[in-house]
Parts: structure tokens; sequence; C-alpha cells
């Protein structure tokens, strides 16, 4: 069944209000949507975005610059079409923009096979789970007051998240421990409370800020350090009892493997698009498998279920809510666990008038 389309769009979704963490302000995401079709009438779709729409025209671009490798093509060759496409990239990169790219086609042609034979990818993958733990994300910004953190964390409690992440940041560490010790309150001792650094950190603040969040049960410190100070995550990792999780900036299964050789984390997180869809993120998980490191997915709440419930060491899904807009169907919560939905391919389909409702502007 070859792809006889392959077709891209642009869309911006804006958020709700702007936040920051320690090192991004967001306004909006914008979304490079991939349909691909086979002769037969099957359809596969993904997305790729970027914060703000920042240079959204390149990872378009780079989508469509690739479409050589798909056209004509059977979907269920995503082997053969990661590796065709992995080997001509030498000279464009193996980081980046054209992983990203590497990712939307992976996904759109993965979601075909799965909607050509009517099965859920997580089946056909290889199912180990019908459910999976989760943590509200989108939320509990460094941009918020205190009090706006301990609104939102008790309204994600009642919206049925059992687990939430804070974003960390502040110049003084004094700062940062009343934002933590305050959310806990908040949420009290039973719901997990998970922080994130954004890279933010010298390896010695990371560290003195970590001890002083030890009282606070913190399931895990993210980024304590930014991500190519491999050395020094693994000195954070290694002075503190809280585990260190890190792997949503890097690249492929070698960025991957970077990091487990460098001891840098307890947790592994591959983001769906920096680590190149579905082929190569299996790939990561079996070699954080093989040093018994579990992996918890980064964005992409939608289109993460498939290869989560799929992975035996993935432990949680991230939950953000920014691109629900993009799809006809939402995510189930239920005590604190996503559903992985039984529809055909990724379970999520994009709704038809994402054009019209959420255009470019340039
Ligand atoms: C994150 C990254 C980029 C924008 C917002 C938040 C964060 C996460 O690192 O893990 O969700
Ligand atoms: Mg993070």
């Amino acid at each position: 069944m070859p792809v006889v389309r392959f077709q891209t769009s642009l869309v911006v979704l804006p958020l709700a209000k702007p936040i920051g963490t320690a090192i991004h302000s967001i306004r909006s995401v914008g979304c490079v949507l991939l349909e691909i079709e086979t002769d037969q009438g099957v359809v596969g779709q993904s997305y790729i975005f970027t914060i703000n729409a920042d240079r959204l025209g390149a990872f378009d671009e780079m989508v469509r610059g690739l479409s050589h490798f798909v056209i004509g093509r059977d979907p269920c060759d995503t082997g053969a079409i990661w590796s065709d496409i992995w080997n001509e990239i030498n000279a464009t990169g193996h980081k980046g923009v054209t992983v990203a790219a590497m990712a939307a086609i992976d996904v759109a042609c993965w979601d075909a096979v799965g909607r050509s034979i009517g099965l859920p990818l997580h089946k056909l993958f290889g199912a180990c789970r019908d459910r999976i733990d989760t943590y509200a994300s989108s939320g509990l910004w460094l941009s918020y007051s205190v009090d706006e953190l301990q609104a939102e964390a008790s309204s994600f409690i009642s919206q049925g998240f059992t687990a939430m992440k804070l974003r960390l940041g502040m110049e003084r560490i004094q700062d940062d421990i009343e934002r933590v010790a305050k959310v806990r309150e908040a949420v009290g001792p039973d719901v997990r409370l998970l922080v994130d650094a954004n890279q933010k950190f010298s390896p010695k603040h990371a560290i003195a800020l970590g001890r002083r969040m030890e009282p606070f049960d913190i399931t895990w410190f993210e980024e304590p350090v930014i991500t190519h100070n491999r050395r020094g995550s693994a000195e954070v990792r290694a002075a503190l009892d809280m585990p260190i999780a890190t792997g949503e900036t890097e690249y492929t299964r070698y960025g991957i493997k970077d990091l487990i050789d460098a001891r840098a984390g307890d947790i592994l997180m591959p983001d769906l698009q920096r680590i190149g869809g579905y082929t190569e993120f299996a790939k990561a998980a079996a070699l954080s498998a093989a040093h018994d490191l579990p992996v918890s997915t980064h964005f992409f709440t939608e289109q993460s279920l498939a290869i989560a419930a799929a992975t035996a060491n993935c432990i949680s899904v991230e939950h953000t809510d920014w691109f629900s807009p993009l799809f006809n169907e939402e995510p189930e919560i239920v005590a604190g666990q996503i559903l992985v939905p039984d529809r055909p391919g990724t379970g999520f389909t994009l709704a038809a008038d994402l054009l019209k409702r959420f255009p470019l502007r340039s």
C-alpha cells in the first residue's frame, strides 16, 4: 500500500496565558501537522512543534524535504525509511530539526500501519499495560506567585491527578524552597511531587537545593544542570538521595547512551520529537532497560501513550494539555493514570478545522 499523499500544514495554538520556566517564555506552540495517505485511502497523522512557533518554517521545510523517502513506499517499512533517512542526512545533521522531521514521518507511518489493520499501536508494539501513571505538567510554572501555585496544585487534585511537577529556578535557594514547601502544604503528603529546574543550576547550587528539598519527599529532580554537563548531572545524582530525571533535550538513542554512560540520571525522559519517533524511542528504551533504568515520556501526551504502554520500563507519561485542541479525542485520566485508548493507530485523530481555528499568522 504505497503512500500517495504527503501533506504538511502549520497551525499555532495560543496558551491560556504566557508562562515561564528557567529558560523559556512561552505564549504559544506552533505545530507542523503531517498527514500521509496510501493508495487504499489509509491515513496516518503526526505533529511536531516549536515554542512560540519560532522557526516553524524550517521544521516544515525539513519534513517536506524528506517526503521522497515516504512517497511510493509502504508505511509498514518504518525500519527501512528510518535507516534510509539516517544514512542520507549525514551532512544535514543527526540532531535537531532533522531528527524532529524524522519523528514526524515515523509517527505518521506507524499511525497509518495501525489504522490499516484496525489495531491500536500499543497492541501492535506488544502491549504491557492498558493504563499508565501520569502527572500534571502544564502548570506550577516558575512565573507563578506562591498563591497561584497553591491554587493550581489544589485544582490538579480535583481533576484526578495524584502527581504534579513544579518548576524551579529562583535565584535564591530559599525562594525555591518556599515554593516547594507551599505546594507540598497545599497537596498534602500523599501526592507525588516532581521538580524541574530546566537546566538552570550549577552542580553545587543543585546539590545545596536538593539537600534542602529532601524533607519534602520529592519524586524526582529533573534537569538540575545544563544537559551538556553530563558529569555535573552525575555529581548531583551521586550527592543526593532523590532520583535525578534527565533526557528530554537529547536526540536519538545516542543521546540517551551518552547520559547512561555518564551515569547522569536515574530516570531517562525521551521526548518523542527529539528521540526521532516510535522506532527510535523503542531503541532508547531498550538501551535504558539493559542498564536497569526506567524511562518516562516527555511532552506528546497523546502520541506517547502507544509506545509507553508497550515499553516495560516506562514508568509514566507526562500530562501536558497544550496540544489537546489538535485532537478529536481527549486522554482519559482515572485515579492518577491515563487510559491507553483502544482505538486504531495512535488512537488520536487531528480535528478537521484546525487551519481555520488556529491559523499561522506571520
Ligand atoms: C518544559 C520544557 C519546555 C517547556 C515547558 C516545560 C519542561 C517539561 O522541561 O519537562 O515539561
Ligand atoms: Mg523538563
